[in-house]
């Protein structure tokens, strides 16, 4: 009761928890996991790889200025399956012999700013082209964005007061420029061919339009011809 009459108050109330209206802020964040085979199956508990799954920013820039925590939700199998990490580096390193969902729900420390869920399916096992199973490390990770809608002010301040996570350049494993590129000119082909396709179905169009046209005269012409007789 007292908790609904609160959470009223600062959902519902003259400021609305102090927001700060027309401003969006953007995190971009990396999130996946890597993975290495270990060459073969452990003999005590047959377990075959071991794998890391995390959160980073994107940019270099130390999360946790606004992130409280991180929690990964692992399968029902392991022990303790909801993992908690508080600090950088947001990751989470197991051993395994299976593949699965790892729920991921980032909070912050603005409590009026909702938590945000993420899904990696965790990956151990790449096959090749040809369908054969790949031996060797892999990584598999998405980019993505947090998109910060009318922040409250402390969390407009939060996010504007990151510092540096390293001092040296911060590198993924993915080249998601040359991805974002990629996408870019996939993207202007589609267009292109979808451009081309209409022109044809255009002709087409008016060839069709035109035969009708000209089969309507015919008709016209044979029914003059032959009075108010149908044509059999
Ligand atoms: C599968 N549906 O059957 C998935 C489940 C679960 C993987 C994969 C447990 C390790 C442990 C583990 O690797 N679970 O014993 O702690 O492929």
């Amino acid at each position: 009761m007292r908790y609904s009459q609160m959470s009223c108050t600062t959902e519902f109330g003259p400021d609305s928890g102090g927001r700060v209206k027309g401003v969006t802020i953007v995190k971009p964040i990396v999130y996946g996991n890597i993975a290495r085979y270990f060459g073969k199956k452990r003999e005590e508990d047959g377990h075959t790889h071991q794998w890391t799954v995390y959160v980073k920013p994107y940019n270099n820039e130390d999360m946790s200025a606004y992130v409280k925590k991180i929690h990964f939700k692992l399968h029902e199998s392991y022990n303790n399956p909801n993992r908690i990490v508080t600090k950088p580096p947001y990751e989470l390193t197991e051993t395994g012999w299976g593949e699965f969902e790892i729920v991921i729900k980032i909070y912050f420390h603005d409590p009026n700013e909702r938590p945000i869920t993420a899904y990696h399916v965790l990956k151990l096992f790449q096959t090749s082209p040809d369908g054969q199973v790949i031996k060797k490390s892999l990584v598999s990770e998405s980019y993505d964005e947090i998109i910060f809608q009318d922040p409250t002010a402390l969390m407009q301040h939060l996010l504007n007061s990151t510092k540096p996570l390293t001092n040296g350049v911060w590198r993924h494993e993915t080249d998601f420029e040359a991805k974002k590129e990629q996408a870019l000119q996939e993207i202007l082909d589609a267009k292109t061919k979808i451009k081309n396709e209409i022109v044809e179905f255009k002709e087409k169009l008016t060839l069709a339009k035109e035969t009708i046209a000209k089969f309507k005269d015919e008709i016209a012409k044979i029914s003059k011809n032959s009075g108010a007789s149908t044509v059999t």
